[in-house]
């Protein structure tokens, strides 16, 4: 179909888009829940119970995402790519909590799980930006309450962010594409599903292997993100899908 200003498209983004970019993902066999279970550091109970050791797992991937060492690959600049050269809306879920997007030049985006470079007091609920470790002694900026700053993430039990501009956008649009995401965290997981039920939206599962949800798509292509995206990105500003 060809290109038109109200024909929109919404890609959801996960781990595997950034693997390239030099960080783990969560699932595969070197994955991040391959070396810390995440009952012990992913959920509000893990906090309550141990917030010295969660402190421990946000402050090593927040100084290795803020190190300088970690740069967007072809992947997220060909998103961003799109954005630019779509006349209509496109936009960016992702459920990765680093800024790889933003730094290839995505705007219309939604951290849905939240973003490992910020904190939140618990007390004011304010919203800091963060490079530095973060400890159990800190005082928030804000309300000078110490204790109450936790990572800006959304953990398992957690509502995601931004739910009803993510729903709304899916409703609306003419193309779903979900790139380097196993499936298995939901509501994400769900997004193709919420696609279909709105009519003649094209779906199309961009992963380095078939995802546990990857019969709901309409469309699979398989290969490094690096290389599929691109392509793909490509073919759709030429001829459309
Ligand atoms: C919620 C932030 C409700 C922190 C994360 C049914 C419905 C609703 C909820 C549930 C449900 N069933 C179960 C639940 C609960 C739970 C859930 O889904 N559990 C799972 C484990 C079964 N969901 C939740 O708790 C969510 N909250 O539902 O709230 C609610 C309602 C009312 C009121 C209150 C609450 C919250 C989930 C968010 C948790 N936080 N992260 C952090 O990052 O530390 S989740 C975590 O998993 C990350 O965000 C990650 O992005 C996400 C998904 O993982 P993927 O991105 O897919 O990564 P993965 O490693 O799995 O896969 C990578 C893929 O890339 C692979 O397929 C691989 O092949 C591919 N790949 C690898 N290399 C490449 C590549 N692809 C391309 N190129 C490459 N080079």
């Amino acid at each position: 179909m060809s290109a038109t200003s109200e024909r929109h498209i919404v890609v959801l983004t996960g781990a595997g888009i950034s693997k390239e970019s030099g960080l783990d993902t969560f699932r595969d066999a070197d994955g991040i829940w391959a070396k810390v279970r995440l009952e012990d550091v992913a959920t509000p109970e893990a906090f309550a119970r141990d917030p010295v050791a969660v402190h421990a797992f946000y402050n090593a991937r927040r100084s290795r995402l803020a190190g300088g060492g970690v740069h967007p690959n072809a992947a997220h600049e060909a998103l961003a790519r799109l954005a630019g050269e779509w006349p209509g809306r496109v936009l960016v879920v992702t459920q990765n909590i680093d800024d790889l997007h933003e730094k290839a030049g995505s705007r219309n985006l939604v951290h849905m799980h939240g973003e490992l470079l910020k904190v939140r007091c618990a007390a004011c609920q304010r919203v800091f930006p963060r490079t530095s470790d973060l400890g159990v002694g800190d005082a928030c900026g804000d309300c000078a309450a110490t204790g109450t700053l936790r990572p800006h993430v959304v953990w398992f039990g957690e509502m995601p962010m931004e739910m009803e501009r993510i729903y709304d956008a899916l409703s609306a649009c003419a193309l779903f594409m979900s790139v380097g995401t196993s499936g298995n965290v939901y509501p994400a997981a769900g997004f193709v599903e919420h696609v279909g039920l709105s009519g003649d939206a094209h779906t199309v599962e961009l992963n380095l292997e078939p995802s546990v949800g990857a019969s709901l798509f309409a469309e699979t292509v398989y290969g490094p993100a690096t290389e599929v995206v691109p392509a793909y990105v490509d073919r759709i500003l030429e001829q459309g899908w």
